[in-house]
C-alpha cells in the first residue's frame, strides 16, 4: 500500500537508533520508562489524591505540593477516547507540526534539537499570567511504544548553553510531563475506528521556578488542564476522521 507521508511520521514502534547513541538517552529512557509506568497506577489507595474535574470520561486529580511557597502541584488526568488509536494521539501530542492548533498556552515554540526521530527539544514561551513574570521552558520530548498497544510521549526540562534560563523577560519553569495510551479492541476482532477505544493517562508536574501567587496558580491549572485534554483529544478525533486507522 502506498504510505502517506502522515504515515511515514508516524511515531515509531521501535526505538529510533539515533536517539540510544545521544549523551541524553540514559536520562531519556529512564524518566520516561518511570513515567509511563506511574502514569497507568491507580489513584486510589489513599495517597492524597484530590478529584478537581470531572466531565464524561475525564477525570482529573491533584496532590497539593509546596515547595518553599511555591505550589507544585502533581496532576494526574484520565480519559477514554473512541475512535482513534493510541499511536495517533501519542503522534499528534509529539509532532510540533500540530501543536500550535491545540496548545493555547503557546506563545511561541522553538525546535532547539532534532535528535531523531523519537526525540526533540523545544524551547517554549507561554502567555503570560498577571500578575506574574512570562513563563519559558526548554525541555526535551520524546516517544515510543510500550507493551500492550501503548506508546507514551515524555516531556522533562533540560538546560542548553544557547538557552540559559532567566535571562530575558521569562522566568524559566520546570516541567515534567506524561501523555500515556492504551488502546484496546473486542478480543478476536480486528481493530477498527468503529471499535477502538484509548484509555489516557496524563501526568504533570510544573515547578514555577519564581515566585508565583499560590491562588491565582491553582486557579489558572484548574481552568487550563481540562481545557487541554478535552481540546486535544477532540482535535485528536478530528483529525483522524475518515483516515486508515495507524495502530
Ligand atoms: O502538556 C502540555 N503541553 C505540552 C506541549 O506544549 C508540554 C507543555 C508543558 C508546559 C506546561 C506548563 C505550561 C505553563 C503555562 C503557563 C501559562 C499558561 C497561560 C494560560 C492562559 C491563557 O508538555 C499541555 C499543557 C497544559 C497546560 C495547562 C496549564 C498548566 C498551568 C500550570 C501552572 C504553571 C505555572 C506558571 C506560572 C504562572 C503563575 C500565575
Amino acid at each position: 500500500a502506498e504510505r502517506t507521508r502522515d504515515q511515514v511520521e508516524l511515531p515509531p514502534p521501535a526505538l529510533d537508533n539515533r536517539l540510544t547513541v545521544h549523551s541524553l538517552w540514559p536520562e531519556i529512557n529512564r524518566i520516561s520508562t518511570e513515567q509511563i509506568q506511574a502514569a497507568f497506577e491507580e489513584v486510589g489507595g489513599g495517597i492524597g489524591w484530590q478529584l478537581f474535574a470531572e466531565e464524561g470520561d475525564m477525570r482529573m486529580y491533584r496532590r497539593e505540593m509546596e515547595v518553599d511557597g511555591m505550589v507544585m502541584d502533581p496532576l494526574k488526568a484520565m480519559h477514554k477516547v473512541r475512535g482513534v488509536s493510541a499511536r495517533e494521539m501519542c503522534h499528534y501530542f509529539f509532532n510540533p507540526r500540530y501543536r500550535y492548533e491545540w496548545e493555547t498556552t503557546l506563545e511561541t515554540m522553538t525546535i532547539v534539537e532534532e535528535i531523531s526521530s523519537d526525540a526533540l527539544v523545544f524551547h517554549q514561551t507561554f502567555k503570560r499570567i498577571w500578575p506574574a513574570s512570562q513563563r519559558d521552558a526548554l525541555f526535551w520530548s520524546h516517544v515510543r511504544a510500550a507493551e500492550d498497544n501503548t506508546y507514551a510521549v515524555t516531556n522533562h526540562s533540560t538546560s542548553n548553553t544557547d538557552y540559559p534560563p532567566n535571562s530575558g523577560a521569562c522566568i524559566r519553569l520546570f516541567v515534567t510531563v506524561c501523555l500515556a495510551c492504551r488502546s484496546s479492541w473486542p478480543a478476536g476482532a480486528a481493530p477498527t475506528r468503529d471499535n477502538i477505544t484509548t484509555s489516557i493517562a496524563y501526568c504533570s508536574t510544573v515547578n514555577p521556578g519564581g515566585w508565583a501567587p499560590a491562588g491565582v496558580l491553582r486557579a489558572v491549572y484548574k481552568r487550563e488542564y481540562p481545557k487541554f485534554l478535552k481540546r486535544f483529544t477532540s482535535y485528536v478525533v478530528d483529525q483522524c476522521r475518515g483516515k486508515p486507522l495507524a495502530i
